[in-house]
């Protein structure tokens, strides 16, 4: 957030006599989209806050499902150890570009919007990643095919790249709230791209190519369809992170810059080893992102099936404590809990009730740094100065 100082405001007084010049403080965050709605702009000044003193805790795809269940209303994981469901709620929208009526792992997207309705009007913080497949060629996300050059304007393939993108607008557009307003959404397109395992990755795809998908997709979706009720994350993997600044689209097309970390627990020295390595990364986000006015987050983590126990406390929050730089990201979101009987097992990134990890789970909800969403103030309303 920035504050701008508009000196020479004349401000009246109907006590002393006669007016003065007054200087005035206004937060004017520099937002990707000057027309923002004000909720979004709040979003964005109310993350910018409170990062300075506390971390908001997400969980992908919370609400649909948990390790023992599927489809309970007002359900998570998250809020069946702890009381309070996350503050910031995951969600993919793989397979929207299909006209599909479930997304990849099979979440019925009118429910996902009742979800996300649901969320909002309870005070919570909503990111959405998308796993689309091929245009090029029909291929999942995880496709090994050099695609973008094909779907970039005036290329052979654009039209069918239009074609998945009007239907991802669509569904942005239709997420609003109870009075019909547009819900605030992290967007968060094109993720992990120096890894190598999506179509859209640095391995398949020169750097300018991918900053030019990245324009393409906001000026589409902000100026083509109109839609201002996002905020647009960066979030390059772990891996071949070194890279991520010579594909990175330009600071007046990105409001969040993050990363995403996966971590193997490894005990003794090499554990002190990891924290020490996930926080060196953690540095380098929240500093390029101070540097360049944006948010710093920790766009995906997590540690599958948790077979370390205290793998939150002693790990997760001890790390991000360990240093003052590391402490300033906005958010972190751990990956889905699958469901144990209708999907992948043992793939599962929060504890649930029973499992070892639940008492450390309960300690980290009640630690003064992690917010939960019952722990939120008003994230959509413009802070006081
Ligand atoms: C991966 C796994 C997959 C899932 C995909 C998209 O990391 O969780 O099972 O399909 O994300 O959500």
């Amino acid at each position: 957030m920035f504050t701008k100082r508009f000196s020479g405001l004349i401000v009246c007084s109907f006590i002393l006599i006669g007016c003065q010049k007054q200087e005035v403080s206004v937060p004017v965050p520099t937002l990707v989209d000057s027309n923002a709605t004000p909720e979004t702009r709040a979003l964005f000044v109310n993350l910018d806050q409170l990062r300075h003193d506390y971390v908001l805790f997400g969980h992908e795809d919370a609400l649909a499902y948990g390790v023992n269940w599927r489809g309970d209303a007002d359900r998570s994981d998250v809020k069946d150890m702890t009381g309070s469901h996350p503050a910031v709620y995951g969600w993919d929208v793989g397979h929207i570009e299909l006209d599909s009526t479930m997304n990849l792992d099979k979440i019925d997207f009118d429910e996902m919007r009742g979800h996300i309705r649901d969320a909002y009007r309870r005070g919570g913080v909503i990111t959405i990643s998308w796993h689309l497949n091929n245009p090029y060629n029909g291929a999942s996300s995880w496709d090994q095919t050099p695609t973008v050059e094909h779907i970039l304007p005036g290329r052979s393939h654009h039209q069918e790249f239009l074609v998945y993108i009007n239907r991802l607008a669509d569904f942005f557009i239709s997420l609003t709230d109870d009075n019909g307003r547009p819900i605030p959404v992290i967007f968060r397109p094109w993720h992990e791209h120096t890894g190598n395992w999506f179509w859209w990755s640095a391995r398949f795809t020169k750097d300018d190519e991918y900053a030019q998908l990245w324009r393409f997709t906001v000026e589409f979706l902000r100026d083509q369809r109109q839609i201002n009720h996002l905020l647009y994350a960066y979030s390059p993997s772990n891996s071949g992170f070194e890279t991520a600044w010579e594909s990175y689209p330009g600071d007046e097309w990105v409001d969040i810059i993050g990363i995403d970390d996966y971590f193997t627990f490894k005990s003794g020295e090499e554990r002190e080893q990891d924290i020490t390595g996930f926080v060196s990364r953690l540095k380098e986000v929240v500093l390029e992102a101070e540097k360049r006015g944006k948010i710093p987050a920790f766009t995906e983590t997590g540690l599958e099936a948790l077979p370390d126990a205290v793998w939150y406390t002693d790990f997760l929050l001890r790390g991000i404590l360990s240093d003052e730089v590391s402490k300033r990201i906005a958010y972190v979101l751990v990956w889905r809990n699958s469901n144990n009987a209708t999907d992948r097992q043992n793939h599962f990134y929060a504890p649930y009730p029973g499992h070892p990890a639940e008492a450390d789970f309960v300690a980290f909800y009640k630690h003064p740094f992690t917010l939960f969403e019952s722990d939120l103030p008003d994230m959509y309303t413009m802070p006081p100065n």
